[in-house]
């Protein structure tokens, strides 16, 4: 067991001055046991905490860090920019230049917003689709997650399923009746809430590969059906992609499927672990955003200048290196390839779904389609193999509705390293 008085110590500290001790609930480890650990530094592949343990990190900042920590090329490129101050509150170059990086990148983009988080481009980009629309509802599927506002704090995933409260108490019962939701992956459904709600609906969010109940992947035909479905009524279909955008694909999930929404949201790597958020469009909804159009939307550090240089830096390498994602999609392959064979000497069958760099493992025999299908892991089980995990030096995501994110950084070693310890949290979780 690695031991971490120090964390434990800063955690019980922290609980008097920050909710639950953490800036965002997944980071508890509420729903695995134990105490988070508290990190001081990270390099490549590794988290290093208070306590001088390190680990091999699979969340990478739940997404950022493609290029592992500490990317030079990222790290140069704010450096270079710190001296010259941190903001302005005015248009730079940088922004322009960003935003045709990112209309060159994205196969739905052709004008885009920078924001400061994945929330507040969600937040935004339905109330674009609302203005521009003059409808109120949106539909989203249960187990997706698309930050933490209002409108999708409705059987939202992630941390919100982690802990219980897919609906949050302080979502007002008029900002609930228009969402609608429906199981991911069932056009069915959502054909069925389009035409009872027909003429209302303003958009269709979700994540075109959900990474918020755990990884579950679009069946064949669904994405696709969506864009018909939104063809037919007028309704703005939003791929969520703070989570795929950049990672599945340089245009991603996207670019991956080969369907096109209206609008997209990005975030995590678009700001090479800065905070940023952005969201974006075809030309005749985008113009629709303040000061261009009606639709108010602000932010006092939206394209910020260092945030900028770090993205920049980023999406410029990922732009250049196509071949990163070969790499990752070799690596990513080869742990699932090996978390099988483990399986298969310990006689057992769980439930692996895996698209690029994004992975899960879930603790039940069932093939994992929607949240539902989510659902019937054993949570328990896997809090075990977390914890098995993490003394063994492999950093998981801490909950079992949340998906693994593989950096380049990942060397074959490492790959052995993960499948070993991969095979004993295994066998103990199930000695317990
Ligand atoms: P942020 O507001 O956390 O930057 O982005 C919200 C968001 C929106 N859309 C998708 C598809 C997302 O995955 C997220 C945030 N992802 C979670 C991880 N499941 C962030 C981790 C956390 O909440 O601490």
């Amino acid at each position: 067991m690695k031991q971490a008085p120090v964390s434990d110590a800063l955690f019980q500290r922290a609980q008097n001055s920050i909710p639950g001790g953490v800036n965002s609930p997944v980071r508890a480890f509420r729903s695995v046991g134990g105490h988070p650990r508290f990190m001081v530094s990270a390099k490549g592949p590794f988290l290093y905490d208070e306590d001088g343990n390190q680990y091999l990190d699979l969340i990478n900042s739940w997404g950022p860090m493609i290029l592992g920590h500490a990317a030079e090329v990222v790290n140069e490129a704010v450096q270079k920019a710190i001296p010259n101050s941190l903001s302005f509150g005015a248009p730079t170059r940088k922004e322009v230049e960003m935003a045709e990086l990112i209309v060159h990148m994205v196969p739905s983009i052709e004008k885009v917003r920078m924001v400061n988080s994945g929330t507040e481009a969600t937040m935004s980009a339905i109330r674009v689709a609302r203005g521009y629309t003059g409808r109120d509802k949106i539909i989203k599927f249960e187990g997706c997650y698309h930050g933490h506002g209002d409108s999708f704090l409705i059987a939202a995933g992630s941390g919100a399923i982690t802990l219980g409260v897919p609906d949050s108490p302080g979502v007002t019962k008029g900002t609930a009746n228009d969402t609608l939701t429906a199981p991911y992956n069932n056009l069915e459904a959502v054909k069925t809430l389009a035409e009872a709600n027909k003429g209302q609906v303003a958009a269709i969010i979700l994540e075109p590969v959900a990474g918020n109940m755990g990884l579950v992947i679009p069946q064949p035909g669904f994405l696709q059906g969506l864009r018909d479905l939104c063809d037919k009524e007028g309704i703005v279909l939003i791929f969520d992609e703070v989570m795929t955008g950049f990672r599945l694909a340089p245009g991603g999930a996207q670019e991956l499927y080969g369907v096109t929404p209206d609008m997209c949201t990005l975030g995590k790597i678009i700001g090479g672990g800065m905070p940023v958020g952005a969201y974006g469009g075809k030309r005749e909804l985008m113009d629709y955003v303040s000061p261009a159009g009606p639709v108010y939307q602000a932010g006092t550090l939206s394209g910020n200048p260092i945030a900028m240089s770090a993205g920049m830096a980023m999406l410029n390498f990922l732009n250049e290196h196509p071949e990163t994602y070969d790499k990752l999609e070799n690596t990513s392959a080869s742990m699932v390839a090996g978390m099988q064979r483990n399986m298969q000497q310990l006689g057992l069958a769980y439930t692996i779904n895996r698209v690029g760099s994004m992975f899960s493992i879930f603790f039940t025999p069932e093939p994992v389609t929607d949240f539902d299908s989510a659902k019937t892991s054993d949570t328990a089980l896997f809090g075990r193999y977390f914890n098995g995990m993490l003394d063994r030096g492999i950093y998981l995501a801490p909950s079992q509705y949340e998906a693994l994110f593989v950096s380049t950084a990942v060397t074959d070693q490492l790959v052995e390293k993960y499948v070993q310890a991969n095979l004993e949290a295994l066998q103990e979780a199930h000695q317990a």
